[in-house]
């Protein structure tokens, strides 16, 4: 039992899970617990980019050892940010990283000054983005630390024009590629991202405050839309994800197993609950609400049986 808490500590972030709630969520079998998406590279296109004038890797961001062998470090072009920072703007590409990705459009959603104020351009071209750490004080508990990470703008690409993995619908926009980069160096590569995490410990590194999860199972559909309603409503960000382990049972849903989704709105409509959510991949989604943009909505009851776990920023 104890690699499957491991495991699980793991993929929630590094937040400490019980044996009952590792059994609950059925994490009994030796897995990777890694997005669904870690094994998905979506399809892009567009991207002007150039590849980098100088010699690669610039930056020791190791990858995943799968991608060692055929990635290219450029930089593409584009803004830091374009029309300000917003809930579609970042896309996912072929790292497993959802609860990442799926962090920073539900913060994007909610906080879009945190971000404003966490990521700076430098005149050198390079971007720096400031975090928080837990430092130890003592007999006065723990305190958030800045931590401030500077990375250039060189991406990991295939073929030295499209962003590998996350970046902007807009592909001209770069701040989902640059903040995904920067965490990546926070937490010892990309390949360590691609391990899974927790949107919660995202929303902490960028906002210092705490967060929390819960197991959707113990909340009544009413207690739970109450809660993401009040959190959205302090501006505290919302995720979701589906079942980590058993993944089968969301073949033909129009949703993946083990993916996180962000929150974007719960609201009432002809006396039914609904909550509004969004697909990092930025498309892919249950039913047809004639937009395949990835942003879907599900009845509260729906939502309970698909998504075990819900995600709030502090
Ligand atoms: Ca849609």
């Amino acid at each position: 039992m104890a690699w499957v808490l491991r495991e699980a500590e793991r993929y929630f972030g590094g937040q400490a899970v019980s044996k009952r709630f590792a059994e609950r969520l059925g994490l009994h079998r030796k897995q990777q617990m890694a997005c669904v998406c870690d094994n998905h590279c979506m399809p892009i296109g567009g991207v002007t980019a150039a590849p980098s004038p100088r010699p690669q890797p610039t930056e020791d961001i190791a990858v995943p050892a799968r991608h060692k062998a055929d990635t290219v470090w450029a930089r593409p072009t584009g803004q830091l940010v374009r029309d300000g920072f917003g809930a579609d703007d970042p896309i996912q590409g072929g790292l497993g990283d959802c609860y990442l990705v799926s962090g920073l459009s539900a913060l994007a959603n909610v906080r879009p000054d945190v971000l404003r104020d966490a990521i700076r351009q430098n005149p050198d071209g390079t971007f720096t983005v400031r975090f928080y750490k837990d430092s130890f004080l003592g007999l006065f508990g723990k305190s958030k630390k800045p931590v401030y990470v500077t990375v250039d703008g060189t991406l990991p690409t295939k073929d030295g024009s499209k962003p590998r993995y996350a970046r902007g619908r807009d592909v001209q926009e770069l701040w989902p590629a640059i903040v995904e980069k920067a965490y990546a160096k926070l937490d010892g590569g990309y390949d360590k991202v691609a391990k899974g995490g927790s949107p919660a410990t995202l929303w902490q590194a960028l906002t210092g405050r705490s967060g929390s999860m819960q197991l959707t199972a113990f909340k009544s559909g009413s207690r739970l839309f109450d809660d993401m309603k009040n959190a959205l409503a302090e501006k505290r960000p919302v995720a979701a994800s589906t079942n980590p382990v058993a993944t089968k049972k969301y073949q033909d849903s129009g949703l993946s197993g083990k993916h996180v989704y962000a929150v974007l709105a719960v609201y009432e409509r002809g006396g039914e609950k609904y909550v509004r959510m969004r697909n990092p991949w930025g498309y892919g989604e249950p039913g047809s609400d004639g937009r395949d943009d990835g942003v879907f909505e599900l009845t509260i009851d729906a939502f309970k049986k698909k998504f075990p776990l819900s995600y709030y920023g502090g």
